[in-house]
């Protein structure tokens, strides 16, 4: 993680001062950080005497974590994002960390709409032990989320999870399908899956999911090298990061800690 970002700013900061923010701007910009957050990072730099401390606290201030708070019973999670980002997986590690704190779950498999989805979360919830509501293929995504929540309050459970399929934000037809589940399915919290390898596509997901999400799992934070998604996303979404996903075991699931970022980029 941030192995670019970690090595260029170690190399910007050896630099004569008066050199130092052009430097650090290419820099950001080539970590994938939005413009805006760029902007931000080195306006507080430019005027300050401590740069490394700036730039650690400026980070700081960017970066917003979330938590659960699990009042309702159940309380339902709705997972989205784009095509292949990791909702199924993440959702997965979800489960694995919530069984962890001894919840009661179900989970629902409301991606009716690629084929395999369905057998490919059965797998996770088989490894896990935890009931799996589904339909057949090509069935209305927001009647299983609806029949997960039935099962949950039922059996009194303490957790639903629900699993979508991928969509671009351009699918007038997928959308409205997701605001159906959302709106069948009520759920406390909606997070938003996107992919930190992907950088600014990432944040302009965010922003384009705007109107359903309420927060992130940035996933494939192992295989991401710029952390340019990781900066940005919170700040210009204004929306906090709930977790990282570092890989794909169960327990590859980091509850988001900036002051952890921050020792990764050794500042
Ligand atoms: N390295 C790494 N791989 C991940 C992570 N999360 C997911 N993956 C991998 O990414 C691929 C896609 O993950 P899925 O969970 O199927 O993604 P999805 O968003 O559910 O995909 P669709 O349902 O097809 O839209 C799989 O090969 C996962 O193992 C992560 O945090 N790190
Ligand atoms: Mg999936």
């Amino acid at each position: 993680m941030f192995g670019f970002l970690k090595k260029k700013i170690k190399e910007v900061l050896k630099l004569p001062k008066k050199d130092r923010a052009k430097e650090l701007e290419l820099v950001l910009l080539e970590a994938g950080i939005s413009f805006d957050v760029v902007d931000e990072l080195i306006n507080n730099i430019k005027e300050s005497d401590d740069q490394k401390k700036s730039l650690r606290q400026s980070i700081l201030d960017l970066l917003v974590p979330g938590k659960f708070e699990i009042k309702t019973k159940p309380y339902v999670i709705l997972f989205i994002g784009i095509n292949g980002v990791g909702k199924t997986t993440n959702l997965a590690k979800v489960a694995h960390l919530l069984k962890k704190q001894r919840k009661k779950i179900v989970v629902a498999g409301s991606d009716t709409f690629r084929a395999a989805a369905i057998e490919q979360l059965g797998e996770h919830c088989k490894k896990l032990k935890i009931p799996l509501i589904k339909q057949p293929y090509g069935a209305d995504p927001a009647a299983v989320a609806y029949d997960a929540i039935s099962h949950a309050k039922a059996k009194k459970l303490d957790i639903v999870l629900i699993d979508t399929s991928g969509r671009l934000h351009v699918d007038a037809g997928l959308m409205k399908e997701l605001e159906k589940i959302k709106k069948v399915a009520n759920p406390d919290l909606t997070l938003l899956v996107v992919d930190a390898t992907t950088g600014n596509d990432a944040v302009e997901q965010a922003l384009a999911f705007d109107y359903l999400a309420d927060g992130f799992i940035v996933s494939k934070a192992d295989v991401d090298e710029r952390g340019g998604a990781i900066i940005s996303i919170s700040f210009i979404a204004e929306k906090p990061i709930y977790f990282l996903g570092t890989g794909q075991k169960y327990q590859d699931l980091e509850e988001f800690s900036p002051e952890k970022i921050i020792k990764e980029l050794d500042l």
